[in-house]
This record gives structure tokens, sequence and C-alpha cells, in this order.
């Protein structure tokens, strides 16, 4: 069999095919398990020692010939894609404008203003943080000690050298820093959210490596799940704007509570779409998981130098975009960071909606 010329066939076809299909088709006609390719490479194991070693090296060129040609053409016809998605998306900017351009609040800041105004009614202040942490905010004082699993659950981002104290440096994983800190700085009692970007090494079309949430912390005297139950749902009806949401309390863990409780809400199915109230048992019906939350650990309310037997509290936390998501109807949360004008200008508040309670925080009215 003449190898070469075999080569050179299928490379003159990889160099001719118009379009990724057509491309992947070949792929799987010379490389694919039933590809002729692979078939000639399992003949070898037939062969005598002497005939292998001149067959051999010739059909293991051919595929190597053959896997080069693919990722060239691959690239070539995935370079002319984007050229011809540039081309076609071109702008000229030196043309006056069709449409007087006009900016958005995007919906993460509009959402985080509603935030505020809702936890301002109820007496919260907003704190806010570093979003470069070291290890003893982010992870230690909050119970997650070195060895602990969560330390690895949380896929942190570590910078390469520790500061001028010593401390591992990193991106902070959740806003609990935020909360230590205040709780260091203000002493008691405290009411406070704190709302910001935190970040996490996970990208998939649920999660992004940056992200944001907002946590909320309350410590006093005499605190119970029954105050924690009424601020999530009080929060909650403020925030989807409806009196009919239902919270579901289920027992949970968390390093930095206990007991620690996740929240689940009530949503009804309305044309095949998720709307947030009534009771999750209900036909028809079902329950989501929303926030996380529970009583602080009584080591996290040591390591925020006040003293468990006098000070309690509570804890939850939530993520901004996902809030985003499920009030404004957006399904894809990459969408979010892509800074595309077309879906800000979709998607985007204007200037002029300051949420407020009495005007309703959902703005456009
Ligand atoms: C201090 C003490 C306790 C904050 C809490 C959660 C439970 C929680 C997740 C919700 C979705 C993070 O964005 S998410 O992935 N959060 O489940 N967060 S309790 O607890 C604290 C915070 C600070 C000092």
């Amino acid at each position: 069999m003449d190898y070469a010329a075999t080569a050179q066939e299928a490379q003159a076809r990889i160099a001719a095919a118009p379009d990724l299909d057509a491309l992947e088709k070949l792929r799987v006609e010379f490389l694919g398990k039933q590809g002729s390719v692979s078939a000639l490479l399992k003949t070898l194991g037939a062969l005598s020692p002497e005939e292998r070693q001149t067959v051999g090296p010739q059909i293991h060129a051919l595929r190597e010939g053959v896997t080069e040609a693919l990722a060239i053409r691959k690239a070539a016809l995935e370079q002319a894609e984007l050229d011809a998605r540039l081309a076609a998306e071109q702008v000229d900017l030196t043309l006056p404008a069709a449409q007087t351009p006009r900016g958005s609040i995007h919906p993460v800041s509009q959402v985080l203003d509603e935030l505020a105004e809702i936890f301002a009614d109820l007496g919260f202040s907003v704190a806010t943080g570093p979003e470069i942490e070291d290890d003893w905010h982010n992870f230690t004082a909050l119970n997650i000690p070195e060895s602990h699993p969560a330390r690895a659950m949380h896929d942190t981002f570590y910078f390469p050298d520790v500061d001028a104290e010593g401390r591992k440096m990193l991106l902070r994983t959740h806003t609990s820093p935020v909360q230590i800190r205040a709780m260091l700085q203000q002493g008691a009692p405290i009411r406070i959210i704190a709302p910001g970007r935190v970040y996490r090494s996970d990208s998939d079309a649920t999660h992004t490596p940056m992200f944001h949430q907002v946590e909320g912390l309350v410590i006093d005297k005499g605190i119970t799940l029954g105050h924690l139950k009424w601020t999530l749902e009080t929060f909650l009806k403020a925030f989807f704007e409806r009196e009919d949401i239902v919270l579901r309390l289920r027992p949970s863990y968390f390093p930095f509570t206990e007991p620690s409780v996740e929240v689940d809400v009530g949503f009804a199915l309305v044309n095949g779409k998720r709307v947030l109230g009534g009771s999750g048992d209900a036909p028809g019906h079902g329950w989501m998981e929303l926030l996380g939350s529970g009583m602080v650990g009584r080591k996290v309310i040591a390591a925020g130098g006040l003293d468990p037997d006098e000070w309690q509290g509570f804890a939850f936390g939530v993520g901004v975009d996902r809030l985003a998501m499920l009030k404004y109807g957006m399904d894809d949360l990459r969408a979010f960071f892509d800074g595309d004008a077309r879906w800000l200008g979709h998607y985007g508040f204007s200037a002029f909606d300051v949420p407020t309670l009495s005007a309703g925080v959902g703005a456009g009215a």
C-alpha cells in the first residue's frame, strides 16, 4: 500500500473541507474508532516484527500527517468564521450615531441598590472591605482551619507570595471577611449587609470565576432563629414585591454557623417558567434553594473579638447575580459579564429609576 499517496489524498480532502461540520466528518472518517487510519493502525498487531519495523513508521506518519492537517484546517476555518463575524459586526465610529448613545445601570448594580434600600429600612447599614484578603479573615476566623475541606471546596485563587506579615493572600471567596472586620472594628451590636464581588476558580454555564454575593450579619443580645426567619421573609417579600413568598427552612451545615439552615422559596410553574410565590407543596408548585444562613458559631463570634456568652447573632448569604436573574428573567449568567451593549440595552435600567421603597424597589413601574 502506498501510504504517502493515501496521506496526500487525505490531506487534500482536509484542506478542501468547506466548513467545520465537514471537517469533523473527515476527522471521524480517518481517525474515528471505525476510521480508515485507525483501521490501518489495528493491522500492525498482526504483522511480523520485520514488517512492523518498515510499515509501522509509515502508518504513524500517515496518522500524524492527517492529525496535523486537521488542526491546520480547523484553525483556518475558525479564523475565517471570526473574520466574517468581525466584518459583519463592524461599527464605523466615524459615522454619526443612528441613535443617541445611552448608558444604562447594570442589573447587578440595580439589585445592589435595591438590597441597600430594603435593608436600610430594616436598620442595616452597608459594609464593604477588600477583595484581596488574607487567609485568616477569609477562612480561619470563620472556623475554616488549614486542613478543613471547605478550603478546597472554595476553589480559592491564591496569590503566589505571602504579605509582609507572612500571611497567605487570596481573592476573597465570600464577603464574610467584611463582617469579621466589622465586628473587630465596631464591636456589638451590629446590623450590616456586606455586598460585593467574590472569586472562585469555577467556570461553567452557571458559575463565573467572579460573582456577587450579599451576606447579612446581626449581632445583639437574645437573637434567635425566629429573628432570622422574619428578616429573610421580610427581605424576600420586599425584593420580589409579592406578599405570597413562602419559605422552607432545612437543616444544613456551614462551618461558620450552628445551627445552619438552607432556605428554599416556593415557586409556581407558569408557562414552564418558575415564578416565586405560594407554597412549594401546592400542586404545580415546587421549592427552590435560594439562601444559606444560620446562627453565628461561638468560635466565629470570638474571632470577631466578642464574648459569645454575651452576644448572639444570625448570618445569611445569597448570590446577587442569582437574585437578579430570578427577578428580571435572564437565563445565562455568563452574559452578565460580557459587556455587550445590546444585552445592557435590553436588561439595563435607567439611571433615573432609583429604587425607593415608596416608589417600589423594582424600578421601571
Ligand atoms: C460571619 C458569620 C457568618 C454567612 C453565610 C451562607 C450561610 C451561605 C452562600 C449562599 C449562596 C454563598 O453565594 S453563595 O454561594 N452562603 O450559604 N453564608 S451563612 O455567614 C457568616 C458570615 C459572616 C462573621
